[in-house]
């Protein structure tokens, strides 16, 4: 039987993984996204509709459809990310890290000691990863994934120290929280030209900083944009778009309703 490959091999191995991005509280999109060929689906509960169980539900529809799971976090909400990692996401984006205190503590919730503080028992990890619980302990740390977005220009200010917390994995860059910031809150450009400059700076110091890089894309352009830049795992196609598009293009199909397709939306990032 060949070895599972986590995520974090991939990634570390330098193979991009692409994840789509999903809102609305249900486990069969995510697990028809996962079917569909996505490497990894994502779950926001940053801002997406998902509770606890909603997200225990989808993590285990994404492995179920052969795929890592992964969840965004509400802002500074580590002991929900230790929760979520015993529940067996593979990997934690936590939103909004502006600090070398806020990495830290972020990254030490799900790393177990002596790197970090991690709490034992991850139940539905074991039964998902299919090891014992000895092999999960040894393996765990570097089998899981914490990554700190960075989003602000207070973030680009601390990312040398964030960049030197050992415990934390690596960064996730959020693009249009980052052009708000950098503007000073007067333009939502997450595909701008400031934006990507800061993109391919914070590429460039996470990789000599040894981290891995992540990143949210808007468009398969920006996605092969990001590669080039050195990130591997880029985030593209969202549920809501998904399902408005496809119900547009079915509208579309039919003659008489063509002209009445909607072209409000309130789909996009
Ligand atoms: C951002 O672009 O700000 C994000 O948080 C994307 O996930
Ligand atoms: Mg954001």
């Amino acid at each position: 039987m060949t070895e599972k490959q986590f995520l974090a091999d991939k990634m570390r191995s330098g193979q991009p993984v692409v994840t789509s991005w999903c809102f609305l509280r249900s486990a069969m999109i995510p697990e028809i996204l996962a079917r569909a060929g996505y490497g990894a689906v994502t779950i926001d509960m940053q801002h997406g509709m998902y509770d606890f169980d909603g997200t225990v539900d989808a993590v285990t529809h994404i492995a179920l459809g052969g795929a890592h799971p992964i969840v965004r976090i509400p802002v500074g909400d580590n002991a929900l990310a230790g929760r979520l990692i015993d529940m067996g996401a593979e990997c934690i984006i936590a939103p909004m890290i502006n600090s070398k205190a806020d990495a830290e503590a972020f990254a030490r919730a799900l790393k177990y000691p002596p790197v970090g503080d991690r709490s034992w028992s991850p139940r539905r990890a074991v039964m998902l990863t299919g090891q014992s619980n000895e092999e999960y302990l040894k393996a765990s740390n570097s089998q899981t994934l914490g990554l700190a977005m960075i989003e602000t220009r207070e973030a680009i200010d601390a990312l040398d120290d964030i960049l030197s917390v050992p415990e934390l994995d690596g960064i996730f860059v959020g693009p249009s929280d980052l052009s708000l910031s950098l503007s000073n809150g007067s333009a939502l450009d997450p595909n701008g030209e400031a934006t990507a400059r800061a993109c391919a700076e914070i590429a460039q110091k996470a990789l000599a900083a040894g981290k891995l890089a992540g990143i949210f894309c808007l468009s398969g352009e920006k996605v092969e944009e990001a590669v080039s830049m050195g990130y591997r795992l880029i985030s593209h196609g969202i549920d809501t778009v998904f399902i408005d598009s496809a119900a547009r293009d079915a509208l579309g199909e039919v003659s008489w309703l063509k002209d009445k397709v909607s072209k409000a939306s309130g789909t996009g990032y």
